[in-house]
């Protein structure tokens, strides 16, 4: 299929296209970005949430839950589901981890994961990406479940509107989270497997954190739930359909404008790279590498004069 039938196909909203769409972002950078020229105008206006906690913590199944109330609304809901650590894409692995999704048959819920490019920074460009896409399709809510944990799964959370942060109680691993300083950035806690009997105590430590941390300012919602039965759900949703209705219309406004200088710095550097990758073949490429490595040249030299020729060739 040519670029600009794909980027029709995904402005209908067709899930074939839209999971094509994102394939493309993963493997094939510049029919991607062909793409995305063409459905950029129509990116933007979904409400995308971020759902990050520790492995396990019910994100899955709170997510599931999440869209069982909204589809009621006659929501259209995208959701990718991202793994770091994992190798693998296209959803070979994770898709077991998300198959439990009763939704993942539903023809308005479309639901991808994706996996790590490797690079830092490169899952949270790819992710940037499918989250545009879904709102290109039309789809009212994106979620995005990521585990939270590393920097570059820091900068895929950056990219939603409202950040919820997935508690469970007792449960040691989730400093992690603190560490990865996911907690500053949450705009609802969720403490989900609110069945357990260490439900209480975690409460009262994680609102006493919030209250220092917070220093008198109203800190976040806490909100309690047990994501297999569906308690708690209807109340995180109205917490959520507040925040984006009061606070967040400008806030949401800020964040995707402070996207913008990152994205844009984002595309000229991979053009540039991969001007820079064709304007030397291989065995020239080589060749310097043995130089360097022989130490009769230095690497910033060569640098420099790539980037030299660079220039002239592009005047
Ligand atoms: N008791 C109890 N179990 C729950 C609750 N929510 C989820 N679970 C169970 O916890 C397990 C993990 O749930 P998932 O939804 O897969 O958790 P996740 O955070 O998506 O996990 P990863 O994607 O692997 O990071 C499953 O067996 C769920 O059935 C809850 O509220 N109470
Ligand atoms: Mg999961």
């Amino acid at each position: 299929m040519k670029t600009s039938d794909l980027a029709q196909q995904v402005l209908k909203g067709n899930h074939r296209a839209i999971a094509r769409a994102i394939s493309l972002v993963e493997n094939d950078r510049r029919a991607a970005q062909a793409m995305m020229k063409k459905i950029f105008s129509r990116t933007g206006g979904s409400v995308i949430i971020g759902i990050t906690g520790s492995s396990g913590s019910g994100k899955s199944t709170l997510a599931d839950q999440m869209m069982g109330l909204l589809r009621k609304r006659g929501e259209k809901i995208g959701v990718v589901a991202v793994d770091p650590s994992s190798p693998f894409s296209g959803g070979a692995i994770l898709g077991d981890r998300i198959r439990m999704m009763q939704h993942s048959v539903d023809p308005d819920i479309f639901i991808r994961s994706m996996a790590t490019r490797g690079q830092l920074g490169g899952l949270a460009k790819a992710t940037g990406e499918a989250i545009s896409i879904l709102e290109a399709a039309g789809k009212n809510f994106v979620l995005v479940e990521t585990v939270g944990v590393g920097q570059d799964e820091v900068e895929v959370v950056k990219l939603a509107d409202l950040i919820l942060v997935i508690l469970v109680p007792g449960a040691g691993d989730d400093i992690q989270v603190f560490k990865a300083g996911i907690m500053e950035i949450a705009d609802i806690f969720v403490l989900n497997k609110a069945d357990s009997p260490m439900t209480e105590r975690t409460e009262r430590q994680l609102r006493a954190m919030l209250d220092l941390g917070f220093g008198g300012k109203n800190p976040p919602p806490v909100v309690k739930t047990v994501a297999t039965e569906g308690k708690g759900v209807e109340s995180l949703v109205d917490e959520i359909d507040k925040l984006v209705k009061e606070k967040d219309k400008e806030l949401r406004e800020s964040r995707k404008k402070r996207l913008i200088p990152w994205m844009l710095r984002d595309i000229i550097s991979e053009k540039i790279y991969h001007s820079i990758t064709q304007s030397i073949d291989e065995s020239e490429f080589k060749n310097l590498i043995e130089r360097i490595h022989r130490r009769e040249i230095d690497p910033y030299t060569v640098a420099d004069e790539i980037v030299e020729r660079l220039k002239k060739t592009s005047q």
